[in-house]
């Protein structure tokens, strides 16, 4: 018999330290099995998730810009539908299903980064793509009341907000500066900050003395705004890599059976991994 493997479906998929994460998990729990990089073009899609059990995988992962076109191609659960989005794939009484994990994953690195960051009742999310839309379906899972979403694009964040109900509120990007006083909860989920990006021009100081900073970047590790988070002091930040890293849990869980942790030395060997190139 062959030897259970997962894969990443992206197009551009290269860059993914998604291998490096699974592989460590495979070999730390003494499972024998694989995970491996699939660049698939958008044209390729289909064909590609409808074969992907004669291909000889178990599931994947599946992320930009096919997280939205695989639903259509896989039975998705009620988090994939509510989010719009599936990022995990995986066999169960021959189906395939789907499942959108980056919620459990920003959560869970919350909860592990910042415990008690839930006391929080009003928050501010800067996106509104859809690693938003899992971000703001997490914290109104957590019972925040207020989530005001703030995008260059005004009309994107009242589709979310439509999307997700009344305690979503869209904010025009040139007023983030009037809930900052307000805001326990700051995330950015932009690609602002990015190494060779623009850098987000957000007032820290503004924000109250106990907020806590989150951003789902993750090159560099410490974005210019998370340091500017711990430089002002008292402000708890969650980074990009922990919800890389907790949203891998469920799929390997899925695929080999077994629920791996997010242990301080894969991060240390992740960590390791993207600062050195
Ligand atoms: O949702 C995740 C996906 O499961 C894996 C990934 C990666 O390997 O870069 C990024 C995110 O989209």
């Amino acid at each position: 018999s062959r030897i259970p493997a997962a894969c990443l479906i992206g197009w551009p998929a290269a860059h993914s330290r998604s291998p490096l994460i699974h592989r460590h998990w495979l070999r730390t729990l003494g499972i024998e099995g694989g995970y491996v990089i699939e660049a698939v073009p958008p044209e390729d899609l289909r064909d590609f998730v409808l074969r992907l059990s004669l291909r000889g995988f178990v599931g994947a992962n599946v992320t930009i810009p096919h997280k939205e076109a695989v639903l259509a191609l896989s039975t998705p659960d009620a988090r994939a539908r509510a989010v719009g989005a599936a990022n995990t794939l995986w066999f169960a009484e021959g189906e395939l299903r789907s499942t959108n994990t980056d919620v459990e994953g920003f959560i869970n690195n919350l909860d592990a980064s910042a415990p008690g960051w839930d006391m929080a009742k009003e928050a501010l999310v800067l996106g509104a793509g859809g690693a938003a839309r899992a971000v703001v379906f997490g914290l109104l899972e957590r019972g925040i009341s207020c989530v005001h979403v703030a995008n260059r694009t005004l009309a994107r964040a009242g589709t979310l907000a439509r999307q997700f109900g009344p305690n979503v509120h869209p904010l025009p990007w040139d007023a983030i500066g009037d809930v900052l006083p307000g805001a326990r909860l700051l995330v950015n989920t932009t690609s602002l900050g990015m190494h060779g990006q623009p850098t987000l021009d957000i007032d820290v100081a503004r924000l109250p003395q106990d907020a806590v900073v989150a951003d789902l970047v993750y090159v560099p590790l410490v974005t210019p705004l998370l340091a500017a988070a711990m430089a002002r002091g008292g402000l708890k930040t969650a980074g990009g890599l922990g919800m890389l890293l907790h949203q891998a849990v469920r799929g390997f869980e899925l695929w080999f059976g077994r629920r791996p942790e997010v242990t301080a030395e894969l991060r240390a060997l992740i960590e390791a991994d993207l600062t050195k190139s």
